[in-house]
Parts: C-alpha cells; structure tokens; sequence
C-alpha cells in the first residue's frame, strides 16, 4: 500500500513537472505559413520567430512550416487560400486586403502616418482592432500589424527631385486603388501588379520603378535593376498577419490563446527587427551605387496637395467616410 501511495506520489511529481504546454490542450497539427518576401528579409525573419514561438507554445504537436518568396502565392492569392482553408496563415501589406476589405485603404492614404510611433499607436489600439475585425465576416482573422515601414521610390530613369520628375515614368504599385490613383497624380504611369511579378517586370523594363520600404529595397536586391531612390517617405503601409477563420474557428481555446500571445511577440520582435535593419539597408544601398536623395519638405507638401482627390475619391465610397473620420480623430488625439 505504501509503495502504491509513493510511486502515486511520484507519478504527481512528474506531471506536475511538465510544461505547461504539454498539459495545455494542443491538437497534432501542420500549419502552413506564406509571405512574399525573400527567405533573408525582415518578413522571413519574423516569420521564423512566430512559427518557432508556436512550435514550442504547442510542445512540438504543431508543424508549422515557412514558405517564403511568394511560393505560395502572391498576396492575393493566399488571401483566397485562406478564406477557402487551403493555407492557415499570411503576412503581407494590409493594402493587398482592399479587394476583400475596401476600408483597408485607409492606411493607404498618402502622408497619413508622421512617424512609426503615430503608426504603432494607432495599429496596436482600438482602430486598428475595429479594422482587423473587419474581416471575420470575409473568412479571415486578423492576428497583429507588423512593420514594412514608410515608402520610398526607386527608378531606373532619373533622379526624382521634384514630382515633375516622375512624369512618364512606368511605376509599379500595389494592386490597391489608392497608389494608382496617386501616382497618376504625380504624374507616373502606375502599373498595378503583384510583388511576386516585380524584380522580373523591373529588369525587363516593363516598369521603370517602384515604391517600397529600404528594407524590401536592400532584401529583394532591387538594387541590381534601380538607381535611383528618392526618400519620399508618401506612405507608411503596415504588414498584417492573418489566419484562416474556417481553421481558426476549429482550434482550442488553449491553441487560440497561443496563438494570440505568439503575435503579439513576433510583433514587438518583427519592429525592433525591421527598425533596426532599415539602418543597415540605407548604408548597403548606398554601397551598392544607388543614388539617394530625399525631396524638399516644400515639395512633398505640394505632392501631398496633388493627392487631394485621389483621398476625396477613396473617402466618397460606401462607408470610407466614417472610417477616415474614425482614424483622424485617432491621430488629433496623440497629436493635441
Ligand atoms: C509582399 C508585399 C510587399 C508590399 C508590396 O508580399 O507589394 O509592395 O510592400 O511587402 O506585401
């Protein structure tokens, strides 16, 4: 009886030593991850951290795999595997999200954001939630921002001083709306197209230039194909990660617990990355012979009143109105 009670004893002992994610309520599962960015980037990085950071919350019953450099797909294209249950999580631009969630483009709106800390405060608070949330009813479930960082513009044709100098310049932009109708503003010739397409579309010559954070710059090697870059700084777009709701929806409390804990450490991990790497990015894309410069503030406050209506026309839509409404009235708070 004595023995019994023992080794009862000790059987106690060694549950009680393990972890707590073995004890909490993990299914065996494979979680498929995708982003558009190349494996060596601030995206794959991040990526790697939120998949490890699962792995071991789930005490090795998750397999969650990385897919990078858009092998599983441009933006949209995940987007639509996550919505149908074929891919369980993304990260990409929130501007990509304008054909399933048009509101999106609120963040697209040029000159919106004045630094990283106005963009943080905004993304991590009640708005940039009221948005995340909007896409449950669409089949995806909004998981936290990260930084890709403010827009800067690189082409291969001329140094662009002032807007003019983007007259006929063929510009890549996102598939999204609101740069189209920017960037025609200016002047460019903006061509819509997935990143996936965008280093072959730039050596070819099919564009002259495109808009993208140093970072993506320095990471996708843009280098090779542009030389000139002009710190335009027009956009700040975040990077949203997002899961499927038709898988979401079938997880554990304890697995959506998770879930939620590992986003929010990948984000404070993925922006002190990517702040970090923007710094080194400048130095090696100088070293590698771009030729930078930035644009007078008297030239970006005319830029910024060419993009008037391109806002008014994002603003006229059914319900932008009050989402623009909604994020001013954010920014007048951290700014009074
Ligand atoms: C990566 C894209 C990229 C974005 C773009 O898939 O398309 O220019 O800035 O980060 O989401």
């Amino acid at each position: 009886m004595k023995l019994i009670i023992k080794s009862l004893a000790l059987g106690l002992a060694i549950a009680g030593t393990l972890s707590a994610a073995q004890a909490a309520d993990f299914k065996p599962r494979m979680v498929r991850f995708g982003y558009g960015l190349a494996e060596d980037s601030n995206q794959g990085r991040a990526v790697r951290f939120f998949a490890e950071e699962l792995n071991k919350a789930s005490g090795g019953k998750w397999k969650v795999k990385t897919f990078g450099a858009a092998s599983l797909g441009s933006d949209p294209q995940m987007q639509n595997a996550l919505i149908g249950g074929a891919q369980e999580i993304m990260v990409g631009s929130t501007a990509t999200l304008v054909g399933i969630v048009s509101d999106f483009g609120v963040y697209d709106l040029p000159f919106v954001f004045n630094s990283e800390k106005e963009a943080d405060t905004v993304l991590d608070g009640p708005f940039g939630q009221k948005m995340m949330d909007k896409l449950q009813g669409k089949g995806m479930v909004g998981l936290t921002y990260w930084e890709n960082g403010f827009r800067n513009l690189t082409n291969s044709k001329r140094p662009v001083n002032k807007m003019e100098d983007m007259a006929g310049i063929k510009l890549r932009v996102m598939q999204n709306p609101v740069y189209i109708d920017m960037f025609k503003g200016f002047g460019a010739n903006a061509v819509p197209l997935a990143f996936s397409e965008l280093f072959a579309a730039l050596e070819t010559g099919a564009v002259d230039g495109q808009e993208n954070p140093v970072t993506t710059i320095d990471s996708s090697k843009f280098y090779e194909v542009q030389k000139y870059l002009t710190m335009t700084r027009h956009v700040y777009s975040p990077w949203i990660v997002t899961a499927s709701k038709r898988w979401y929806d079938g997880l554990t409390a304890d697995e959506k617990a998770a879930l939620q804990k590992a986003a929010i450490a990948s984000r404070d991990f993925e922006r002190r990355d990517s702040r970090a790497a923007s710094e080194k990015s400048m130095e090696v894309l100088k070293q590698k012979g771009m030729q930078i410069n930035s644009m007078s503030d008297a030239e970006l406050n005319r830029m910024r009143a060419t993009t008037k209506p391109a806002v008014d026309k994002f603003a006229a839509m059914p319900g932008h109105a009050e989402v623009v409404k909604e994020l001013d009235a954010e920014l007048a708070k951290l700014r009074k």
